[in-house]
């Protein structure tokens, strides 16, 4: 069975029994009011307007029984998966295993770590837990993938430009037809959003599609997707 969504460059074909949602990083330390984000002076709201589009988009992927996967950035608290680049980089005394607003800065574990209340992964449903900004690098999610069969990805989360956009050219690189939920999908930088967005579509897709969440489920609507 296979459904079809109006897309940019062209509209995205997929079959849902061989498609997963996934949904990176949609953790509070990125969206919420007082977390890490914040603190370093970032507009979580520019981030927070996907909250929504995705909790219905969540409720929409799970009646149709699509197979839905979430990612968290973060490090062990000793860092010892954390590349001394990495823990370099950003404010001194806000880095990566500082204390911050919601306990240590990305540390698995800590409060700011975990996803938000209103997108709380399902029973069931994998939490890959990457060390870096893309979701292949040093994860199980190749394998995860390749067990269940899945060749197609719908790409949400945050950041636009960082975590999605990696995990997007990482997938592409491995064969997945990715499609990007333009809606569900957030910056902190408005232009970066816009242009984020354009870099995947461009070129004929170079590496992937871009449509809105309405768009999608309406098309798994229309797929008749047994639950
Ligand atoms: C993500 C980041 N998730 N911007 N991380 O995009 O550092």
């Amino acid at each position: 069975m296979s459904a079809t969504v109006p897309a940019l460059p062209y509209p995205f074909t997929f079959d849902p029994a061989t498609t997963a949602l996934v949904v990176i990083d949609m953790q509070r330390d990125f969206l919420e009011p007082g977390g890490f984000g914040e603190s370093l002076g970032n507009d979580v709201e520019q981030l927070r307007r996907t909250i929504a589009p995705t909790e219905a988009l969540l409720a929409g992927c799970r009646e149709f029984g699509l197979f839905i996967i979430h990612t968290r950035e973060g490090h062990l608290p000793d860092l010892s998966d954390c590349p001394p680049a990495k823990l370099r980089r950003g404010k001194p005394s806000m880095r990566i295993g500082d204390p911050g607003p919601r306990g240590r800065i990305l540390i698995r574990g800590e409060e700011g770590h975990d996803i938000v209340d209103e997108l709380a992964p399902a029973p069931g449903e994998p939490v890959i837990d990457k060390p870096g900004k893309g979701a292949f690098y040093a994860t199980e999610l190749g394998d995860l993938l390749a067990d269940k069969g899945i060749t197609s990805l719908v790409v949400v989360g945050v950041t636009t430009e960082v975590c999605v956009h990696t995990t997007v050219r990482e997938a592409n690189d491995r064969g997945y037809e990715c499609l990007v939920l333009s809606d569900c999908v957030g910056s902190y930088f408005p232009e970066f959003q816009r242009v984020g967005l354009e870099m995947v579509a461009a070129q004929g897709g170079i590496f992937g599609w871009v449509a809105t969440s309405t768009d999608f489920l309406q098309a798994l609507r229309e797929a008749k997707v047994p639950v």
